[in-house]
C-alpha cells in the first residue's frame, strides 16, 4: 500500500481507445488487469474520461477536407485532428467494461469545450483552463501521483508533465500504458516527461 498522500490517476481507459474502438491504441485492452490490481495499492484513485460533444473541434470531420491525424493551427496552438471518438454518452466513451470503477473517488471528464481539446487531466490544451483536479488532490493533501492508461504519448504524457509542473512527484507506469505513436510521438513524449522530472518506469 502506498502512503495516503500518493494517488493513482487512471487515464482514459475507454472503449474508443481500445482495439475495436474509433481511435484504437494497440494493446490498450491488455493493461486493464494490471491497472485493476494496482488500484488496491492506493487510497485515492482518480479516473479520467475523454468526453467530447459531437462535432468537437479536435475531430477531423469538423474541418472540411482535413484528414485524421493531420495537424492544424488552432487559436491555442497546434492541434492534431483525430477520428471522431469518445462522444459524450456513446459506447465508445464508456470505460472498458472490465476496468474497475468502484475504487475511484473521482471521475474527471475532459475535452467538453467544443472549441478546445484537453489531453491533460489538469489543464485543457490552452494550458491554462483548469479541470479542477489540482484542487481536488491538493485539498486532500496528495503530493505524489502515479499515472497509467491511454495514451502514453498524449493524455498520459500531458497529464504527467502538468502534474510535475504543479509540484507533484510523478511516476508513469509505462508498462501499464500504451501509445498511439504518431511519427515518433512516443519517444518525444518520454523525453519531455523525463525532462519535466517525471519518473517513467
Ligand atoms: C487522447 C487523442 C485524443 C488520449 C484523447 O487519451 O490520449 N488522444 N483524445
Ligand atoms: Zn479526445
Amino acid at each position: 500500500m502506498n502512503p495516503a498522500n500518493h494517488a493513482l490517476i487512471v487515464v482514459d481507459v475507454q472503449n474508443d481507445f481500445c482495439p475495436g474502438g474509433r481511435l484504437a491504441v494497440a494493446g490498450g485492452d491488455a493493461i486493464v488487469p494490471g491497472i485493476n490490481a494496482l488500484m488496491d495499492d492506493f487510497a485515492t484513485v482518480v479516473l479520467t474520461q475523454d468526453w467530447h460533444p459531437a462535432g468537437h473541434s479536435s475531430f477531423a470531420s469538423s474541418h472540411p477536407g482535413a484528414a485524421p491525424f493531420s495537424v492544424i493551427d488552432m487559436p491555442y496552438g497546434r492541434q492534431t485532428l483525430w477520428p471522431d471518438h469518445c462522444v459524450q454518452g456513446s459506447d465508445g466513451a464508456a470505460f472498458r467494461p472490465d476496468l474497475r470503477t468502484d475504487p475511484a473517488a473521482l471521475v474527471i471528464r475532459k475535452g467538453m469545450n467544443p472549441a478546445l481539446d484537453s489531453y491533460s487531466a489538469f489543464f485543457e490544451n490552452d494550458r491554462v483552463t483548469p479541470t479542477g483536479l489540482d484542487g481536488f488532490l491538493k485539498s486532500r493533501g496528495i503530493t505524489a501521483v502515479t499515472l497509467a492508461g491511454l495514451a502514453t504519448d498524449f493524455c498520459v504524457a500531458f497529464s504527467a508533465i502538468d502534474a510535475a509542473r504543479l509540484g507533484l512527484a510523478v511516476t508513469v507506469r509505462g508498462d501499464l500504458s500504451r501509445a498511439i505513436d504518431l511519427d515518433g510521438s512516443l519517444g518525444a513524449a518520454i523525453s519531455h516527461m523525463r525532462a519535466a522530472g517525471v519518473s517513467v518506469v
